[in-house]
């Protein structure tokens, strides 16, 4: 077991590592050193598509290839380099817009259910958010129910997935310009599935073999992804469980208690974790506890419906992606139930070493060794109570080997892209116009998107952390969502105080008088829409160009893993925002394809792709490209004088 310290910078992860270790325990940290990845396959030059191969085509190394060398090096179907490497990475965008969008499926299918009046226990909670979404799709409210209106709208949701021709109905919602580029490109989607079906066409043997043909049907692809399945998710989970508003909560292993019952929720969809937490504070469920020697029920989140629960109920974050084993190794958590999604198969078996139940949920997401029990949401409360009911009589089977670390801290969650309305506008002019001022004068200099995973290549939260840091220091106002945003909540960046710690002195002086973190939690992967919102409302106020690509705006994921990273990260492309990933890059292997994603993207998209895993370096491309689009908006002078100019600065002061 290599030094602990070299695997993450959150002390209680640390602790838990080497308790790992000293309690005989494999986890992610292990695996990592003993597996290393393909070097041929990380690059994307790898094609297993058909039974002819898998054909690898590496670049050769150490020597420049001359064009017969070039030519000849193809896969047996004759799949060029560029062929393999454009396939690969959209299959990636496949897999991450197919796993986002049965999300939004699911939620659209519940919704339905709840219109109807088919599932007990849930009800529309924002009314507010249905009329407007029935509006934005020209659904009828004159006199009738909410309930009548929501089975309209669940209907035209569902439709969205299977739509055959026409395009998906959020892209209206975005800058017309922006929509007549998509058009013009030809990567406006129509149904979600047909997208998604059409890459793995397309990717097949002997289908297409144009890398830049492959490419734009990625771009489609990601955009019915982001503007489709995951912006329905997030509409109807808030019209059904409410919008998140600013909440407090608290994040790290050491939300865990001792002489409580531990449940922990992990995973991605948030049905069936809205009923735990009801059920979880019913009084026979306290006294059950209370019969079993516990002295009340803990929930804590993991991954991204721990985001959902944080954002809309303040329940606390046990932690990211890569602290769900380490969350089992405390010896602490009485049953841990997950739904789908970034759920490591290696749960059950550690599970054992210790005395918690692992419980699956969905019929789509079993594990060996895990006890299943299957979600079903026309009884959802039933459900819940038998999960809870179980972790509750885990409790007096706890072992000797218990440590909890000490470790938590405070966040300010909840900023949805209407709250952010409301708080810098405030309630009788909520705008994005304090935001967009605020950029034009310079004192915030841009906007960044820092999103998306763990990984354990690298070392565990250290990435985002730094990027973010720096980010902020260069007056950058952050906006975070999944494991990243959980990486900087621990770090205690997600409070207002870290405004005047961390902060620039433009962009602290805003947080400080509006009363927001330098850093907002938007909430789950799936609220990477809720930024292609703010990122519209702010080209909608006005004085910042008028699409998404003229903002002074960038995105980044630097310690990205999942295929939904590359998805989300297509789509922030796809919508003009230039996104910087790092770790390592998917295709690597052909200079052509790399060339079409980094470079030429620019003049077809707005937006681009960056490769760059130093955090630093990485976040100075990202202020680049801000300054860059300030100048070309003519209001880099502006920010000269934030800088320099002395009566700007007691003006600031005087905020
Ligand atoms: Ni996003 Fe959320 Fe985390 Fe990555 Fe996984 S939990 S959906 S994929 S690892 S950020």
């Amino acid at each position: 077991m290599a030094d602990a310290e070299t695997k993450s910078i959150d002390k209680a992860s640390i602790r838990m590592i080497e308790k790992a270790a000293s309690d005989g325990v494999n986890t992610v940290f292990d695996r990592a050193e003993a597996t290393k990845p393909c070097p041929i396959g990380m690059v994307g030059s790898c094609c297993k598509n058909c039974g002819m191969g898998p054909c690898r085509v590496p670049l050769p190394k150490g020597k420049t290839e001359t064009p017969e060398e070039k030519q000849k090096r193809r896969g047996l179907c004759g799949a060029t380099a560029e062929t393999i490497a454009a396939r690969n990475f959209i299959r990636m965008v496949a897999g991450g817009a197919a796993a986002h969008s049965d999300h939004g499926r699911r939620v659209a299918e519940l919704f339905l259910a709840v219109a109807k009046r088919e599932a007990p226990g849930y009800e529309i909670k924002d009314e507010q958010k249905l009329l407007q979404l029935a509006l934005d799709w020209g659904i009828e409210i004159g006199d009738r129910s909410n309930n009548e209106i929501a089975i309209d709208i669940g209907e035209m949701a569902l439709a969205e997935f299977g739509k055959q021709e026409g395009e998906v109905l959020f892209l209206r919602r975005a800058p017309l310009k922006r929509q007549e580029l998509w058009r013009q490109q030809g990567v406006a989607p129509r149904g979600i599935d047909r997208e998604i079906v059409e890459i793995m066409h397309r990717t097949h043997m002997g289908v297409d073999q144009d890398y830049q043909n492959l490419l734009r049907q990625g771009v489609r692809a990601s955009l019915a992804d982001g503007w489709g399945g995951s912006m329905i998710a997030t509409e109807l989970q808030d019209i059904l469980f409410g919008t998140p508003a600013p909440v407090l909560g608290r994040i790290n292993l050491g939300v865990l208690k001792q002489d409580e019952v531990n449940l922990i929720i992990h995973g991605h969809e948030p049905l069936l974790s809205e009923m735990i937490v009801v059920v979880a504070q019913e009084p026979q469920m306290l006294e059950l506890a209370k019969s079993k020697g516990a002295n009340g029920i803990n929930l804590a989140g993991i991954c991204c419906t721990a985001n959902e629960i944080l954002m809309r109920h303040g329940i606390p974050l046990a932690g990211n992606m890569l602290q769900q084993e380490l969350a089992l190794v405390t010896g602490a958590v009485d049953a841990m139930v997950v739904d789908v999604q970034c759920i490591m198969q290696s749960l059950p078996d550690i599970a054992q070493c210790y005395h918690t139940k692992i419980i699956t949920t969905s019929p789509k997401a079993k594990i060996p060794g895990a006890i299943h029990m299957e979600f079903d949401e026309h009884n959802a409360i039933e459900s819940a109570r038998t999960i809870v009911r179980t972790a509750i009589e885990n409790f007096p089977n706890r072992g000797n080997s218990i440590d909890i670390p000490d470790e938590q801290s405070d966040l300010v969650a909840g900023f949805s892209h209407e709250t952010i309305n409301y708080l810098l506008g405030g309630i009788f002019r909520a705008s994005y116009r304090p935001l967009n001022d605020n950029i034009i004068n310079g004192r915030i200099r841009g906007v960044a998107g820092v999103v998306g995973c763990n990984n354990p290549r690298v070392k565990h939260d250290d990435a985002h952390l730094t990027m973010v840091k720096e980010l902020i220091k260069n007056d950058v106002l952050v906006l975070q969502t999944g494991c990243s945003a959980m990486a900087c909540a621990k770090a205690g960046l997600m409070t207002p105080e870290a405004a005047a710690k961390y902060a620039g002195e433009g962009l602290a002086s805003v947080c400080e008088a509006v009363g927001i973190p330098p850093v907002l939690h938007l909430g789950s992967c799936v609220d990477n829409s809720r930024i292609l919102m703010a990122v519209t409302a702010m080209v909608k106020d006005g004085g910042l160009g008028d699409d998404i690509s003229d903002l002074p705006a960038a995105g980044a994921a630097p310690e990205w893993m999942s295929e939904k990273a590359i998805s989300i990260g297509q789509y922030f492309v796809g919508s003009g925002v230039f996104t910087v990933f790092g770790v390592n890059w998917p295709t690597l292997g052909s200079d052509e394809v790399t060339k079409l994603l980094f470079q030429d993207f620019e003049a077809m998209y707005g937006g681009m792709w960056a490769f760059e895993p130093d955090p630093i370096k990485a976040a100075h491309l990202m202020i680049e490209h801000i300054d860059k689009k300030r100048k070309a908006l003519g209001i880099d002078k502006a920010r000269e004088r934030v800088l320099y100019d002395m009566t700007m600065r007691r003006e600031l002061e005087a905020v």
